[in-house]
């Protein structure tokens, strides 16, 4: 008896304006296309559709003050309260698609000068991606693009210190699961990369999900 296929999970990183949101989006129509219409989900993190995340939201356009710690854990119960939902999805046989994750909170907490062990703690047991996909490019090629900015970390000198940040929790993933890109060519070319990677999960996975970090 064939054992029992999940979604995948697959995981979006990335600096500001690195086309995350984008080649998530096209991601998805892709798995949906192969698969069909349930087959695949986008998420985002943060989700700045539930409590936490509209004081997220607030944070993030600078509408209030949080305590850098605050804020972090903040991230992270945005990412709890969805592990019910992640993990529903991947069991029902649905890919889901994901924007962000722990890695982020990780790498922008820590480029904020808190400590690394005590930014990795709260989210130690979330659901472990399949696979995540470093979407890398510079801070100043990032900069030129549009919409840069505007938020509270869209700042060259933080960019900086997080891509730093990103290369180095990057190393520590074994097995595959942390592969980087260059995300300056085109759309075209970055969505084929991508794909490149996230071919091999398009039937799903039968292995069980393991827990961060
Ligand atoms: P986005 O909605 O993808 O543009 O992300 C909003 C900003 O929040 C972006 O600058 C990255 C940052 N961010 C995302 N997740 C976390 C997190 O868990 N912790 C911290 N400190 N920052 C995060
Ligand atoms: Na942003
Ligand atoms: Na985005």
């Amino acid at each position: 008896m064939a054992s029992q296929r999940r979604g995948a999970f697959i995981v979006l990183e990335g600096l500001d304006r690195s086309g995350k949101s984008t080649q998530a989006a096209a991601l998805v129509s892709r798995l949906k296309t192969i698969n069909g219409e349930n087959s695949a989900k986008l998420m985002k993190f943060p989700d700045r559709t539930t409590t936490i995340g509209k004081m997220i939201d607030a944070y993030l356009r600078s509408q209030n003050e949080l305590d850098d710690h605050t804020i972090h854990l903040l991230f992270s119960a945005n990412r709890w309260e969805l592990v019910s939902a992640i993990n529903a999805d991947l069991a029902a046989g649905i890919t889901i698609v994901c924007d962000r994750y722990a890695f982020s909170g990780c790498a922008f907490s820590a480029a904020k000068g808190l400590p690394y062990d005590w930014c990795i703690a709260p989210d130690k047991g979330l659901p472990e991606p399949d696979l995540t996909v470093f979407l890398d490019l510079t801070p100043a090629v990032a900069k030129l693009r549009g919409g840069y900015g505007e938020e509270r970390y869209e700042k060259e000198e933080l960019q900086r210190k997080v891509r730093v940040l990103f290369h180095s929790i990057g190393k520590q993933m074994k097995g595959g699961k942390w592969q980087e890109i260059d995300a300056s060519s085109s759309i075209e070319e970055v969505e084929k990369a991508i794909w490149k990677h996230v071919e091999p999960f398009s039937d799903g996975c039968t292995s069980s999900i393991n827990g961060l970090w």
